[in-house]
């Protein structure tokens, strides 16, 4: 299998951490491919996911897979692991997953609009910025039934989210804001797969070019 991959991408995390858990990390040969939302689609990533994202997993049998939902199903369906998306627990874990998805999104969105310095729109900052308040005020209500509920494809999600605010916002204070989240996190963040893919900045690209200081903090 061949992953178009990046030690940053809290996607391409959550397709590490599903293989590292059905034992398949070997099986995969990791092409680094730098994607960029605003800068011209690498073509390279675009030959076989014509998005233009990452991750994007070339199988055995030449099927090509995105997005990182779609890979991380697969992954789950060709192992013995059908716990990490058992069926009565699918809807909850889904959905933890679709939470832990669109908080990346906004994240990224959030960054590429800062990026833009003077031409930044504070209308969009203000509203990501809300958006960004609310899903963690959600999962933060939901820390004890994330704590509770056996390991599965929505914790991957959530704890790849909450990976890429410590990378991109270290300094903003969520963990003392949002003391449950928090300490699932901590929990988390011991289990070996996710400890194993931490994200790694490994400076390639342009994005030394963007600020990346946080830009809003958390007050209790
Ligand atoms: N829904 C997609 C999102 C993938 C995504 O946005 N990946 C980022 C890197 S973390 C990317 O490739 N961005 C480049 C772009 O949006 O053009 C997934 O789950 O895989």
């Amino acid at each position: 299998m061949k992953l178009h991959w990046s030690p940053r991408s809290p996607f391409v995390r959550k397709v590490c951490i599903i293989l590292k858990e059905i034992g398949l990390t070997d099986e995969v040969e990791r092409v680094r491919s730098l994607a960029i939302f605003a800068a011209p689609p690498n073509p390279d990533i675009l030959k076989d996911n014509p998005l233009g994202k990452i991750p994007a997993l070339i199988t055995d049998d030449g099927q090509v897979l995105f997005d990182s939902r779609v890979i991380c199903e697969h992954l789950i369906a060709i192992s013995n692991r059908d716990d990490l998306l058992p069926e009565e627990a699918r809807i909850k874990h889904l959905r933890w997953q679709a939470l832990g998805d669109g908080l990346i999104d906004i994240l990224l969105l959030w960054r590429t609009e800062r990026g833009r310095g003077d031409r930044a729109d504070p209308v969009i900052l203000a509203a990501l910025e809300t958006k960004t308040r609310a899903a963690l005020a959600v999962l933060e209500s939901e820390s004890g039934q994330l704590l509770q509920a056996g390991f599965g494809l929505g914790h991957v999600s959530v704890v790849c989210a909450l990976g890429h605010l410590d990378f991109r916002y270290c300094d903003c204070g969520w963990k003392a804001a949002l003391p449950g989240l928090a300490a699932w996190y901590a929990k988390i963040a011991e289990r070996p797969s996710v400890a194993a893919t931490a994200v790694v900045d490994d400076g390639a690209g342009p994005a030394g070019s963007i600020d990346s200081s946080p830009s809003f903090t958390f007050r209790n």
